[in-house]
């Protein structure tokens, strides 16, 4: 893996109003053909808001007793299908999806809300929305777009704040999709949202929310033994959580696992930086009443 070839970093282009790199649409009609089913969970995020913690959660919690030990041995990118992912290193995340043995499907995406496949709102899935307050979600980027080969090559903290506030980012803009599943989750979809700080501040209470959301009734016991699981440090050495496994990922540039915790934006915005992004942030959250903390 050391000696692999990387391809060379991608440019952004524009499809449908939103930022994204060829690899995310290579498969487009398969991801808008792609035929949910009733029961399948759809975990969706703005990259790098808390996908993999949540993922890996609910993995844990529907299938954490019962999986064989070859499902138990697979990376968390396979028991939990990137649904538009195409990294030529593994199928589709369609092809992934179709293949899955497990039931339900847990199925995560990045996709805005108006580009979600239309079969996850016909079959009327349940959707769990993860957000995470956009200062903290600009620095988990910032680092995870500087190790990670198949993305734009992310420039300097000052330019890369700004394309972040301009949306120019793999999935566009954070803000617009962050509102987008917000006001359709007051649209009658059955979908439960889940905030990263509320996750640190106390992993238990959302865990238990969770479970009420999706109807699930482990034991205290169990729902113990998936915290613990689930915590950072111990993802962080879980080969199959941590996605040690993924070649196009320089791990020796920045960890997948970083630093797991909220307000590390204060290590990196200066104060005139925290001063400009909060007066557009104001601009461009008016006229939502979604509500982040970015300490906690
Ligand atoms: S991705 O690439 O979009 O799927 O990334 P995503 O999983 O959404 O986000 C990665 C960030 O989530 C942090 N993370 C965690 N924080 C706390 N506890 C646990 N268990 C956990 N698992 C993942 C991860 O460290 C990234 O955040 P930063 O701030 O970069 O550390």
């Amino acid at each position: 893996m050391e000696n692999m070839e990387l391809p060379p970093r991608p440019k952004l282009f524009d499809l449908h109003g939103v930022s994204m790199i060829h690899r995310f649409t290579d498969n487009w009609e398969n991801i808008q053909n792609f035929q949910a089913r009733p029961d399948d969970i759809l975990i969706t995020t703005y990259p790098k808001a808390g996908t993999t913690w949540v993922c890996y959660i609910l993995d844990l919690l529907y299938f954490g007793q019962t999986a064989s030990e070859h499902q138990n041995s697979l990376p968390i990118y396979e028991r939990v299908p990137f649904l538009e992912s195409d990294f030529h290193i593994l199928p589709p995340g369609t092809e992934l999806a179709d293949k899955l043995s497990t039931s339900p499907r847990l199925i995560t995406t990045h996709l805005p809300v108006q580009l979600v496949p239309k079969s996850f709102w016909e079959q009327n899935c349940r959707i769990v929305y993860v957000a995470r307050n956009a200062k903290d979600n600009a620095v988990s980027y910032f680092h995870f777009d500087r190790m990670n080969q198949a993305h734009p090559e992310p420039g300097d903290w000052n330019n890369y704040l700004q394309r972040f506030m301009d949306g120019k980012m793999v999935f566009g803009s954070c803000y617009d999709h962050v509102t987008g599943w917000w006001e359709r989750k007051h649209s009658g979809v059955l979908s439960e949202s889940v905030f990263y700080e509320d996750m640190v501040e106390d992993t238990r209470r959302e865990l238990d929310r969770l479970c009420s959301f999706l109807g699930l009734s482990p034991s205290a016991e169990e729902k113990e033994r998936v915290r613990g699981r689930a915590q950072f440090d111990t993802m962080k050495k879980n080969s199959r959580a941590n996605y040690s496994t993924v070649p196009i990922m320089d791990f020796k540039i920045s960890p997948f696992m970083r630093k797991g915790k909220v307000g590390d934006w204060k290590n990196h915005f200066t104060v005139a930086q925290s001063e400009q992004f909060d007066e557009d942030y104001k601009k461009k959250m008016k006229n939502t009443t979604v509500q982040f903390r970015t300490v906690v």
